[in-house]
């Protein structure tokens, strides 16, 4: 057993859940102990190990000079989540120390590793927050007036300090290996896929408000059903992504109150995740989103609260770095695919500040976000050592 197959199954038992799945959230007992966890081994590979004002994890191996080489990913998870999306990136990136380590390497310049805290965003429908204060982006406006301070507290980190957590300055390259969440690279039969650009994403909280009444003796056409709106919600944004092809649209967490079924929903909240990968179709989501719902809540008569929870937009990666990847790649005799990347990663953070790359590895079946998610060990490490490749010859 290789290492990085004994640490993806040490690390999947952290925060196992009841349905088979994974489930670490931002600020949780789970997440504590994973981050726990990866501390021992960064401190083992001889890193320094700290636990910034963000909640990242962040161990460095402080040699030679300059900018360091960053490798990341994230050990949050979505709830009932799979074992390998950000996981792996985080335990490559270990791996690649430890070869590098094993070969006597003395790096001419810093190699550091990063697992950014709260990339999913599943408490907060935030996203990202850890690689966004890395990177010097704390919108503490936004993100104050949602829990994330009182999560913070608890978890003994303090929200005022968040902007202490910027450290991408120090930083010359960010390279990330994940799963690619999707069929497109095991269709194509290539064995990794090189990155081009990374989906923009745009998040909403939606309320409707109706009126609560009795389910049998409201006439029908007297209702003001805030679920109606809700349902109406799912499927307009479902038909304008279909219609518009470059887009797609998600509505993942929906409630009705009070929540009776003798009772007329007088209230119903949603989540909206829209995203495309194109500038201009990127463009179009807000008004898209905020025209389609207020016209649902006009024709049901029906209140609209309407709040954006995250906001990302489409970003090439480095062209240097995927000719880097690339050649890495056919260097240990591996098929590449050039692909953009349907799903979010801290990488589309970073590359608004550092040359940024990413690699993948094929999901079986195109399946993730679920206990379901897999990719091959073989496959796992033959994207940890094309990442080691790529790595030795950002170091020279
Ligand atoms: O939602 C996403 O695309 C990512 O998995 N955070
Ligand atoms: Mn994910
Ligand atoms: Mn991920």
């Amino acid at each position: 057993v290789s290492s990085l197959r004994a640490d993806l199954e040490a690390a999947a038992c952290i925060g196992a859940d009841e349905r088979g799945g994974v489930s670490r959230f931002a600020w949780t007992r789970e997440l504590a102990q994973a981050n726990a966890w990866l501390m021992e081994r960064l401190s083992e590979l001889g890193l320094t190990a700290e636990l910034d004002p963000a909640g990242n994890v962040l161990g460095r191996w402080e040699s030679g000079k300059g900018t360091a080489v960053l490798l990341g990913s994230h050990l949050d998870t979505v709830p009932n989540g799979g074992r390998f999306d950000g996981a792996l990136g985080v335990l490559a990136a270990l791996d690649v120390v430890r070869r590098l380590r094993a070969e006597g390497v003395e790096p001419r310049r810093p190699v550091w590793i990063a697992s950014f805290n709260d990339e999913e965003g599943a408490r907060f429908q935030t996203g990202m927050l850890g690689s966004r204060a890395f990177c010097g982006e704390c919108d503490l406006e936004d993100w104050g007036g949602r829990g994330i301070p009182e999560a913070m507290a608890e978890a003994g980190l303090d929200f005022a300090r968040l902007a202490g957590a910027r450290r991408v300055d120090e930083v010359g390259a960010y390279l990330e290996l994940h799963i690619e969440q999707g069929p497109v690279l095991e269709r194509s039969g290539a064995d990794l896929g090189v990155v081009t650009a990374i989906t923009g994403m745009l998040g909403f909280r939606a309320r409707f408000v109706g009126e609560a009444n009795h389910a049998g003796t409201t006439p029908m056409e007297h209702r003001r059903d805030a679920l109606a709106g809700g349902a109406r919600t799912v499927l307009a944004l479902r038909d304008a992504a279909r219609e518009r092809g470059d887009m797609t649209a998600n509505v993942g967490v929906i409630s009705a109150e009070p929540g009776g079924f003798n009772v007329v929903p007088g209230a119903a909240e949603l989540t909206v995740d829209v995203r495309s990968p194109s500038p201009e179709t990127y463009a179009a989501l807000e008004p898209l989103v905020r025209e389609t719902l207020s016209a649902i809540a006009a024709e049901e008569g029906l209140g609209l609260e309407l709040a954006e929870t995250h906001r990302k937009p489409p970003v090439a990666l480095d062209p240097g770095l995927q000719d880097a990847l690339e050649a890495a790649a056919r260097d240990e005799g591996a098929t590449t695919l050039r692909m953009p990347s349907g799903a979010g990663h801290d990488a589309m953070v970073l590359a608004h500040h550092v040359p940024a790359g990413m690699l993948f590895v094929p999901s079986r079946g195109g399946v993730s976000h679920s206990p379901a998610e897999f990719t091959s060990a073989e496959h796992c490490e033959l994207g940890a050592r094309v990442l080691a490749r790529a790595v030795r010859a950002l170091l020279g």
